[in-house]
């Protein structure tokens, strides 16, 4: 899964981007117009848990990949212009993380004079609705030529859709917003439109003004939050402070500046909320793995995800929840017992924090 952190200038983009990552740039690389891209590891306490319990020979955590995508210029008539940098780059994006500031800092005045999140994140929609409208007309008028010419079916489903995904753009709507049906998703997503994708909008907040924070979060959930968007605060000078130090220190330091909780395990959560992800296990004195799959999987498809083999080879699935494994005692005959231990199928919806053997031919 790709997230990638965009926003206007001097938002505090790359500086979320080194907190979260704990990779320090230095002050050249983030004034090039390249992306910086990393990956980062799901902290998962239960997987932890798991690891001291297997002692395997390796531990490996579910992974997100993180870009820091630059480009965005003003134009002539002094509105914002994406790159081409960047549109490449957030086209590829699953999800996307708006930066949004609102820290004071006189050595780097907001570009607009002020500080008003919601008018920030009102610009940057627009700028996405516009380049998603010239995609899809462009389109349109394609299709509307070929279709004066020759009858064609695909063109002809795809008329409705794109008209309908007109008028909500012309209406100022993102597509992330509107209700599509799973087909619909499916067609437009060769367009690789912007604002189709889930968007976390994160507030980069001074951390002297906590209060103020969550009553931001909360209006701007009021306005924007709905399907597919959500907000959340950080601090992002405490947080690239933080991402320095080691991992003891560094909860001393969040006590006392009275925050609860890491950009990083912010981002996490609510990516995983967003995106509808789950985690499941593998357990082994080889290996302990967490893999990622999206809310919903069967217990089949989640097997594809260890080996695309597994999917046709797929015969049953060993399954015991996490909860019930460790209440056991970290016993698979206990929970067994208890019947908490099953012999799954194909259909079975996997749950967040499965613990699962896959059994194949
Ligand atoms: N006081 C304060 N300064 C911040 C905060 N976040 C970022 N800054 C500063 O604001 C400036 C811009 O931050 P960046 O993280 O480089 O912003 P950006 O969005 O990546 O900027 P561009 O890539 O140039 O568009 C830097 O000098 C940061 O040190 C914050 O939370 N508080
Ligand atoms: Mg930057």
């Amino acid at each position: 899964m790709q997230i990638g952190i965009v926003g206007l200038p001097f938002s505090g983009k790359s500086t979320l981007f080194q907190a979260i990552t704990r990779i320090h740039l230095d002050p050249s690389s983030l004034k090039k117009a390249e992306p910086h891209l990393a990956t980062i590891k799901v902290p998962d306490a239960r997987l932890d848990t798991l690891s001291t319990l297997f002692k395997p020979q390796k531990t490996t955590q579910a992974m997100i990949e993180l870009i820091d995508v630059v480009g965005l210029k003003k134009g002539e008539s002094g509105s914002t212009q994406f790159t081409t940098n960047f549109l490449t780059s957030v086209k590829m994006n699953d999800a996307l993380v708006q930066v949004v500031r609102q820290f004071t800092n006189d050595a780097v005045p907001h570009p607009e004079g002020s500080l008003d999140a919601i008018r920030d994140i009102a610009t940057f929609e627009t700028e996405f609705i516009i380049s998603d409208m010239g995609i899809i007309e462009t389109r349109l008028e394609r299709i509307k030529k070929q279709l004066q010419r020759s009858q064609d079916d695909t063109m002809k489903r795809e008329l409705p859709i794109l008209e309908k995904c007109n008028q909500f753009l012309q209406a100022e709507k993102p597509l992330r917003e509107v209700d599509l049906t799973k087909e619909e998703i499916l067609l437009l997503r060769t367009y690789q439109l912007l604002t189709i994708k889930p968007m976390l909008i994160a507030l980069n907040c001074d951390e002297t003004g906590q209060k103020a924070a969550e009553d931001l979060v909360s209006r701007v959930n009021e306005s924007k939050g709905g399907k597919n968007t959500r907000a959340v605060s950080f601090f992002g000078k405490i947080d690239l402070e933080m991402s320095e130090l080691p991992d003891d220190e560094a909860s001393a330091f969040m006590a006392e500046y009275g925050i609860h909780e890491s950009a990083l395990a912010t981002l996490i959560r609510e990516a995983y909320a967003l995106l509808g992800l789950q985690s499941f296990f593998t357990v082994g004195e080889d290996e302990c793995r967490a893999w990622t799959i999206r809310r919903g999987m069967t217990a089949q498809e989640a097997a594809g995800v260890i080996h695309s083999d597994f999917v046709n080879k797929f015969i049953r699935a060993e399954v015991v929840h996490y909860d019930h494994f460790m209440a056991h005692g970290g016993s698979f005959s206990k929970a067994k017992e208890a019947g908490q231990w099953r012999l799954e199928g194909k259909e079975y919806a996997v749950k967040d924090g499965d613990i699962m053997s896959i059994r194949h031919s």
